[in-house]
């Protein structure tokens, strides 16, 4: 004889508490072995429990690519804006990128990511609007949320105290882990993964122990632009040629250490086997001039010039 459906649907509750991730895809499994019947509302649990499991592994697939992405260097940084609805992610997009996403003071206006760009100190940064958090509402969203997982940056925006929290604790339900400033050697992380973060605030709400986290105001939009800079830590290398001009765009890494022979393998790859030597300026173009080889580390702002046999 069956189970009643309330019984079976409180088990699963109970058997599903607390777990997530790969944890929480085996206990389904495990359970949509176990009810037999697939039938009225059998099969709606089970349907609901297979839509679940279904998202939970495209997460899960999404993170071990990251976590397997570890070495690939984005060209281009990208943040994340996240948050409750009608908290102004729209809005602050279109001030800080000049893009003309719809704003509206009715709940829930952007229903899909939202893409502008912008650059700063000779950085190009990606902006991309989330449709909005809301309590419970990332179980069901998992697309969005593999976006979350892969992600460079997140800037969490709001205008109480209660969003921040309904975006918190969602971040937590779903077992990401964010801190202030990226870590290691690159964007990708290594697992666990922990997403740089900040917050960004309409006022003063006194957030400022929140893990941590950094809090920018949101009219402070200069602040905004150098924590993303900060975060990203880009090194910028310009590079120079033989009658000595100076390129205005640098060249980005986004590695710890950067060596002469990464920025011949981004800019002439083909004549890695013919380079001869660099001629650096330290720190800028009135820096110390040095002759250096194909393993001298760079710094931000470095001027090169590189020579290649003829
Ligand atoms: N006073 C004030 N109003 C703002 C600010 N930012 C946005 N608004 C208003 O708040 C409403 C919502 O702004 P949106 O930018 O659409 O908010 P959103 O977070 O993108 O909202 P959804 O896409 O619906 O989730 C609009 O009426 C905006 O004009 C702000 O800094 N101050
Ligand atoms: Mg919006």
């Amino acid at each position: 004889m069956p189970k009643p459906y309330s019984v079976i649907n409180e088990e699963i509750k109970d058997a599903l508490k607390g777990k997530v991730g790969e944890e929480r895809a085996k206990e389904i499994r495990k359970i949509l072995k176990e009810i037999q019947w697939d039938v009225g509302d059998y099969r709606k649990i089970k349907d609901k429990l297979r839509r679940e499991l279904n998202e939970i592994e495209m997460v899960e697939q999404a993170k071990k690519a990251s976590r397997k992405s570890t070495k690939t260097k984005k060209e281009t940084p990208q943040i994340l804006v996240i948050g409750t609805t009608n908290s102004g992610k729209s809005t602050l997009i279109n001030n800080l990128c000049g893009t003309e996403i719809p704003v509206g003071d009715y709940e829930y206006t952007t229903t899909e990511p939202q893409y502008g760009a912008l650059e700063y100190e000779g950085i190009k940064f990606q902006l991309v609007e989330l449709p909005a958090i809301s309590e419970g509402g990332w179980i069901y969203d998992k697309s969005t949320l593999a976006l979350v997982h892969s992600t460079d940056c997140l800037l969490i925006l709001g205008k109480s105290f209660e969003d921040f929290t309904i975006v918190l604790s969602e971040l937590e339900e779903q077992n990401i882990e964010l801190i202030e400033k990226r870590l290691g050697d690159s964007f990708a992380q290594t697992s666990p993964r922990r997403i740089p973060t900040f917050l960004v605030k309409k006022e003063n709400l006194g957030l400022i122990s929140y893990n941590n986290l950094k809090n920018v105001f949101v009219n402070n939009l200069d602040e905004i632009k150098k924590t993303m800079f900060e975060i990203s830590k880009p090194v910028r290398i310009f590079t120079m040629n033989s009658f000595n001009e100076i390129q205005d765009q640098p060249v980005a890494f986004y590695n710890d250490t950067v060596i002469v022979e990464d920025v011949v393998n981004k800019i002439s790859k083909s004549k890695i086997d013919i380079f001869k030597d660099a001629v650096v300026l330290e720190g800028g173009p009135n820096g110390r001039r040095k002759r250096v080889g194909i393993t001298y580390e760079l710094k931000d702002k470095d001027v090169i010039h590189l020579t290649f046999q003829k």
